[in-house]
């Protein structure tokens, strides 16, 4: 196939970075991992470090990597709302003494995940020809549901330019609406800057629809459907696929827990959907892409849904740096598991595909909060013009590497427990480091408390 006439683009990760109070307060219901760990002591100094090595190493193989803030925490203006006054000390105070659980949640570093920041939509898909982001609500988890007034904030700051980006409001946030953004969301398409497909995957769907018992579906059909008519993507090229609710109930509580897609693969598990079937024909009926679609379903006998879940395989970011090569980067508990690690050889070893690499990174202090390489980072397709226009600063440099991990090792503390969420100095210490943050990034001031 020859590919069409398109303007070239290539897909740039953003993460989070990872805040300065991280912690497990095991706050995430159907999320395994987060339940698991729950109390455990955290290292925010190491979990910052972390995520900024994977960032540096997909930099240092040509990748466009970028970098978004973490949020303010303990969020005071939260609490506010609630009606905790006084003087910030007398807030913390209070609010430890009479509801510690609602002091985690306000804490919570959960911002690090921003495949959970918004959907994005590439310009080559939309009918304006702008690059749409809206927002996730994030509104199944009271923790999360504090994010997207800043996430919002964040993303208008990073890609300010009107003439290239179209941001939306976060969808209303309530249950009918649940939106979780771009970790059950996926793009497939010949070459980034071609008309690519869109797939939502939902797991709340209309009443005639199985539904997971056991666990919350985090995401909605009507937000999907609101979010294509929001992005102004065409109808045949998007698709609301139902996730299989039996595996929600084992712990798949984002699509990206269960499957990745890249460019023209899409690596899934033979469980994730209901009528993969369905799912593949409407791919191979759809498509207009230069390449043929590659569809990688791996097997119950091979890796069950319990591995998975507990390795994150699906959870791998699948990327083509430069070199033309396809990788999965993928976290060391695959590595750990070894019939996760026996279905990455097949992968890579397997000249029908185009994957042929694996790199692996230690991300464990995320990895304890189910958080895995994909959950880190958005992906953005951006052509060479829309690239220009992002805030310069935001760009992960070798210069800005090394002075956000100088950053991390002045503000960051090395042990927190949840006892310490009450700290009015831990409070001291994450706005000057957000503070310090915001000039480092050239974001202006993104945050309440320098408002
Ligand atoms: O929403 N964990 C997050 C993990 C998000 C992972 N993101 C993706 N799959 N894209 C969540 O469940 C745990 C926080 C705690 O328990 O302290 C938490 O929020």
């Amino acid at each position: 196939m020859t590919s069409s006439p398109h303007t070239p683009a290539v897909e740039a990760n953003f993460d989070g970075l990872v805040g300065p109070t991280h912690n497990y307060a095991g706050l995430a219901q159907g999320n395994l991992a987060a339940a698991k760990n729950a109390d455990l002591p955290s290292n925010p100094r190491e979990a910052a470090l972390q995520g900024l090595a994977k960032m540096r190493a997909l930099h240092d193989i040509g990748m466009a990597q970028g970098v978004l803030p973490p949020q303010e925490r303990p969020n005071l203006p939260a609490l506010r709302r609630l009606g905790y006054n006084g003087k910030d000390r007398q807030v913390l105070e209070r609010v430890a003494r009479e509801a510690p659980g609602l002091l985690a949640a306000v804490s919570s570093a959960s911002s690090m995940w921003t495949a959970n920041a918004g959907t994005v939509s590439p310009s080559a898909d939309t009918a304006d020809g702008l690059l749409h982001f809206t927002p996730a609500n994030l509104c199944s988890n009271l923790h999360r549901s504090f994010e997207p007034e800043t996430s919002g904030r964040v993303l208008r700051a990073t890609f300010p330019d009107a003439a290239h980006f179209a941001h939306h409001d976060a969808l209303p946030a309530t249950p009918a609406m649940g939106d979780e953004g771009a970790a059950n969301h996926t793009r497939l398409c010949g070459e980034y800057g071609e008309p690519g497909l869109e797939l939502f995957v939902y797991g709340a769907g209309n009443a005639d629809e199985p539904a997971p018992g056991k666990f919350p579906a985090r995401q909605t059909r009507a937000a999907c459907e609101a979010l294509a008519r929001l992005h102004e993507l065409s109808t045949g090229s998007t698709r609301q696929q139902l996730q299989n609710p039996d595996v929600i109930d084992q712990g798949v509580f984002h699509n990206d827990v269960i499957a990745v897609g890249n460019r023209e693969v899409l690596l899934y598990h033979q469980d994730a959907f209901v009528d993969a079937d369905g799912l593949r024909n409407w791919i191979s009926a759809q498509w207009r892409g230069s390449r043929t679609p590659v569809f990688l379903e791996v097997s119950r006998d091979r890796v069950s849904v319990e591995d998975a879940v507990s390795s994150y395989l699906f959870n791998s970011q699948l990327i083509c740096p430069p070199d033309g090569s396809m990788r999965l980067v993928v976290s060391s508990e695959c590595q750990e598991n070894p019939r996760v690690w026996a279905q990455i050889e097949q992968l890579i070893e397997d000249r029908a595909n185009p994957l042929s690499q694996v790199q692996v990174f230690d991300l464990r202090q995320s990895m304890r909060n189910g958080g895995g390489p994909a959950c880190l980072r958005l992906r953005v397709v951006l052509t060479e013009a829309e690239r220009a226009a992002v805030n310069a600063n935001s760009w992960l440099t070798p210069e800005r590497h090394a002075e956000l991990v100088g950053w991390v090792q002045q503000h960051y503390r090395d042990r927190l427990v949840l006892a310490d969420l009450a700290d009015p100095q831990l409070l001291d210490e994450s706005r000057t480091a957000l503070d310090r943050l915001t000039q480092i990034l050239g974001l202006g001031s993104i945050y309440e408390f320098q408002r």
